[in-house]
């Protein structure tokens, strides 16, 4: 028999020990075929072979009535005994080597794989697809570290584009996070993950057959998604000119619609940042906890993430905010104030980015530098770091932050004297704003409130909105600080947000200094 062409995209991955118990094993694993699961793996920890042959034939029996391939974990000769279609081996089973010798090669051939190097290996060592993971924390295994999106990412990175072999990401896999899987850990040189691996999201459902349909549909649109980011045409990308002729309409709109957006802020910038988006025309809601946030995603526009006076309960709230918030398409915008400044904050943030969707990022160049790092971006062969006349840091900032965009598929702001705004593909300039902005505090959280309320009404263009969000202020900067009552920061901080309610729709293009750079 030859090898069976294997579709991957959703994988059962059995446990007897998580099994609901208001059914039996072969009923999970039938009732799983039947809402789309494409393949199957015994995985009997506790079994001796005997028993385990027995339990193999009675699932295979099943699986062969639907055509399914099984595969037996870490028993090549229960695999045999049964003529199963393939197993599935762990690093800390016997050689991806010597169980290709005795499956031989018209079986299907697996490998559990947590870093680059072991991927690489399996794939020297012909194995035919490799579990990558563990993804999430989950309790059907005690990981030593979980991967995220980011870190399967690097794996499937170090895997030629035009090679066979297949992937699976496994470990706490779940109907609400497959979708940003997928699309998330999508590698920059075209390679997405060929299917999910579940375990508990199937065997422990109340209803295996609605989990695994619920399952594969997640996994089929964030595979589509992905697909669309590689070739570059997820939005339909209207022209950074026809963008800035949308600017004066957006914020009528915005001012019309007073879209709500719940901020989970920090304390010294909580009030400047809910006024500033009350000026603008947009409402906001400040909610820190953690236990509100699902209620507050059905009924808010869009959620800012701002990672300044972290306190673990913060930390706990923007996670289930940000989840939420994806579950229900509502943009989230991520300000990872002081990011590289200490552990908790670049381990916090690199948190958030594994942990959700974010839509846009904010920061200024110390926080997309230590971005750019944390997702594996190489700045330094982007743009040489030196001082340069702009601040930024970076040679060319502007590279950075196409680059960081392209590579974390979303919209990525860097702001400084000047604000470079990036869609991965559309990149501009933003040369309005003044100097008394930035000797304030807050003025940087309040563009992400700003960006947060465009965000809400702008949902098909993210890069829209980020530039739209920034224009907005800027121009208000500029009017406050020409005013004569302003005599200093403390009276630019009022005008401030005076001029950001005073603002005029046509202002946004009449006196907009924002460039095209081509790249
Ligand atoms: N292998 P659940 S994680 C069987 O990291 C297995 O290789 C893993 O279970 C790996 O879907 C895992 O319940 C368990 O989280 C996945
Ligand atoms: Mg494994």
């Amino acid at each position: 028999m030859p090898k069976p062409v294997v579709d991957y995209s959703l994988y059962l991955v059995t446990d007897s020990g998580l099994n609901n118990p208001s059914r039996t094993l072969l009923q999970s694993v039938e009732d799983s075929i039947k809402g789309g699961v494409t393949l199957v793996q015994l995985r009997e920890k506790e079994l001796d072979t005997e028993a385990f042959i027995e339990l193999a034939k009675k699932v295979h029996e099943v699986t062969k009535k639907y055509n399914v391939p099984l595969l037996i974990n870490d028993n090549i000769e229960v695999a045999l005994a049964i003529d199963a279609e393939g197993a599935h081996v762990g690093q800390d089973d016997i050689s991806c080597v010597e169980a290709r010798k005795l499956l031989g090669n018209d079986k299907i051939l697996g490998i559990s794989t947590g870093t680059p190097e072991e991927a690489k290996k399996a794939l020297a060592d012909g194995a035919d697809y490799i579990g990558i993971g563990t993804c999430f924390m989950t309790q059907t295994k005690s990981p030593k570290r979980t991967l995220g999106p980011i870190g399967v990412r690097t794996i499937l990175e170090v895997i030629p584009k035009e090679s066979e072999l297949k992937t699976v990401v496994i470990g706490g896999i779940k109907h609400d996070n497959t979708r940003r899987v997928v699309e998330h850990s999508a590698g920059s040189h075209g390679r997405i993950v060929d299917g999910v691996a579940v375990v508990t999201g199937i065997v422990s459902a109340s209803d295996a057959k609605i989990a695994s349909e619920q399952l594969l549909r997640e996994f089929r649109i964030g595979y589509e998604n992905a697909s669309k980011h590689i070739q570059g045409q997820c939005q339909a990308r209207e022209s950074v000119e026809n963008v800035l002729k949308s600017f004066p309409p957006l914020l009528s709109t915005l001012r019309e619609k007073s879209p709500l957006t719940h901020h989970i802020s920090n304390y010294v910038v909580m009030n400047d940042t809910a006024n500033a988006t009350l000026a603008l025309g947009g409402s906001p809601i400040m909610a820190p906890s953690a236990v509100e946030a699902e209620d507050l995603s059905k009924v808010v526009s869009s959620v800012v993430l701002n990672i300044g006076t972290l306190t673990e309960s913060f930390v706990e709230c923007m996670i289930e905010a940000g989840k939420h918030a994806n579950v229900q398409s509502k943009p989230v915008i991520f300000d990872p104030v002081g990011a590289g400044a200490t552990t908790l904050r670049e381990n916090t943030t690199r948190r958030i980015l594994n942990s959700m969707h974010v839509d846009i990022i904010k920061g200024n160049a110390g926080e997309i530098s230590t971005i750019a790092k944390i997702v594996g971006c190489d700045t330094e062969s982007i743009a040489m770091r030196g001082v340069d006349s702009l601040g930024s840091g970076f040679s060319n900032p502007a590279a950075v932050v196409q680059a960081v965009a392209k590579r974390e598929k979303c919209v990525v702001a860097m702001t400084g004297v000047i604000d470079y705004v990036s869609d991965g593909v559309r990149t501009v300039a933003i040369k309005n704003g003044h100097s008394y902005q930035g000797r304030i505090t807050g003025s940087g959280c309040m563009i992400a409130s700003s960006i947060a309320s465009f965000a809400a009404i702008s949902p098909n263009d993210h890069f829209a909105a980020a530039v739209a969000g920034i224009l907005a202020l800027n121009l208000a900067g500029e009017h406050a600080a020409r005013r004569d009552d302003v005599r200093g920061p403390g009276t630019f901080r009022a005008a401030f947000i005076d001029e950001i309610a005073n603002l005029v729709p046509e202002q946004m293009l009449t006196e907009a200094k924002i460039e095209t750079i081509q790249l």
